[in-house]
C-alpha cells in the first residue's frame, strides 16, 4: 500500500509534459533502466544528454537511494574484444550532446535495494560541473534488445576484468 501511494506521489511530482527534464540548458533526455537480468543487484541505466548552454558541462557522478553506486561505464575496443570501463566523468560539448546507449556510455547500478518493477519511475541525482546537481525520473522499461554480454560480465563487487 504504501509503496502503491509513493508511486502515485511521484507521478504527481513529474511534469506531465514530455520525458525529459531540463536544468541549467543541460536537457536529460528519455532516461531509462532496466530491470536486473540475471544477477538480480545490478543493471543497466541509459540517457541523452543535451546541452544548450555555450559552455561545455560534465557530468561527474550519479546517485540514487535505489542502489548502492552508480558508476559511469564506457566501452571499448581492446583489440576484437568489446569491453567496458568506469570513466571519472562524460563532457557534453557546448551546444551538443552525448548519448548514452547500447554498446557506447552506460550507467551501471550496483546493489539494488529493490526490485525494480517497468512503468516506475526511479529519481536519480545526476551532478554536473557547471549546472550542479538534477534529479531525474528514470522510467524503468523493458529491455528491447538482448542485454549486452558484457553487462553478464560484471561481478557486482566492480570486478572488471
Ligand atoms: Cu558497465
Amino acid at each position: 500500500m504504501m509503496k502503491y501511494l509513493l508511486a502515485i506521489l511521484m507521478v504527481l511530482t513529474v511534469p506531465a509534459t514530455a520525458h525529459d527534464m531540463t536544468h541549467d540548458g543541460i536537457v536529460i533526455d528519455h532516461p531509462i533502466m532496466h530491470p536486473a537480468l540475471g544477477n538480480p543487484t545490478m543493471t543497466v541505466g541509459y540517457m541523452r544528454l543535451l546541452n544548450k548552454t555555450d559552455h561545455a558541462d560534465r557530468l561527474v557522478a550519479v546517485r540514487s537511494d535505489i542502489a548502492d553506486r552508480i558508476e559511469i561505464h564506457t566501452h571499448i575496443m581492446d583489440g576484437e574484444i568489446m569491453r567496458m570501463r568506469r570513466v571519472d566523468g562524460v563532457e557534453v560539448p557546448a551546444n551538443g550532446k552525448v548519448a548514452f546507449a547500447p554498446g557506447g556510455y552506460h550507467l551501471m547500478i550496483f546493489g539494488l535495494r529493490e526490485k525494480l518493477i517497468v512503468g516506475e519511475e526511479i529519481p536519480v541525482e545526476l551532478e554536473f560541473e557547471r549546472a550542479g546537481t538534477v534529479t531525474a525520473p528514470f522510467w524503468v522499461e523493458a529491455r528491447t534488445a538482448p542485454a549486452p554480454a558484457d553487462e553478464k560480465k560484471h561481478d557486482g563487487h566492480g570486478g572488471h576484468h
